[in-house]
């Protein structure tokens, strides 16, 4: 927040450019936006990377100081960050169960659509990135269904853009929804305003160009804070 720097967002612009996973370009996002930029979690392919990431999302967590009693993460994407998440923050003394879901309902065996620890209590959504906000309303659809409270979400990047409602844009982003609407306590590692301010310390260097087109994006889509 605010106009400082935020160095733990620098640092991590830095992982996911070195890692291939934030790449620059001409890419088609969910809702149907051509972005001169995309953040491809999957990229965070080997363990020392996902170790890595882990430990970016933990710092968050734990410096926001938001309260949980366990931690969900969606499927596909999140069942792994979920996972890792769970493991640092246990590394760092602070052990909670996690839970996550499958997408395809099973008819055998042990059934149903959770795995993991019983949904109860405050639950952290762990997720990758929030643009329009399907994802995040589809899992606190699912949380709260169980009969526990969907408290909070930790993502890597807030895109800042405007959501989309019935396929019209708004005017809030959909952690702005979620937060501001929904009461949830969202925390991110970087968004948007961090990869911006990454690209324009960067101008002299190979991403320089990339700062112009993402800027335009912004004025096309991005949302005030
Ligand atoms: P929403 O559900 O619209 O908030 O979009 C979030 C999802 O979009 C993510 O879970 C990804 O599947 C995908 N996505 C990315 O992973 N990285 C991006 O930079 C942009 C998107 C996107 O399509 O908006």
């Amino acid at each position: 927040a605010g106009g400082g720097e935020d160095r733990l967002a620098q640092e991590f612009v830095q992982f996911a450019v070195d890692s291939g996973v934030l790449r620059f370009g001409q890419f088609k996002t969910k809702a149907g936006r051509l972005s001169p930029y995309f953040f491809n979690a999957g990229l965070f392919d080997d363990g020392a990377k996902l170790g890595r990431l882990a430990q970016f999302y933990a710092r968050r967590i734990i410096d926001s100081g938001i309260e949980f009693d366990m931690i969900f993460g969606p499927a596909y994407k999140g069942i792994a960050l979920a996972a890792a998440v769970a493991i640092e923050l246990a590394r760092l003394g602070r052990n909670v169960p996690y839970a996550y879901n499958r997408k395809e309902a099973k008819d055998h065996g042990e059934g149903g659509t959770l795995v993991g620890a019983p949904l109860r209590g405050k639950v952290l959504i762990v997720d990758d990135v929030m643009s329009a906000g399907t994802a995040a309303r589809e899992s606190i659809a699912l949380i709260r269904a169980a009969g526990a409270v969907p408290h909070a979400v930790a993502i890597a990047l807030d895109r800042q853009e405007k959501a989309t409602e019935q396929g019209v844009d708004v005017d809030h982003s959909a952690v702005q929804y979620v937060r501001d609407k929904l009461g949830l306590a969202v925390c991110a590692i970087a968004r948007l305003a961090d990869l911006l301010h990454y690209l324009e310390l960067h101008q002299g260097g190979e991403l320089g160009g990339h700062h112009a087109q993402v800027l335009a994006y912004r004025e096309r889509y991005g949302v005030q804070e």
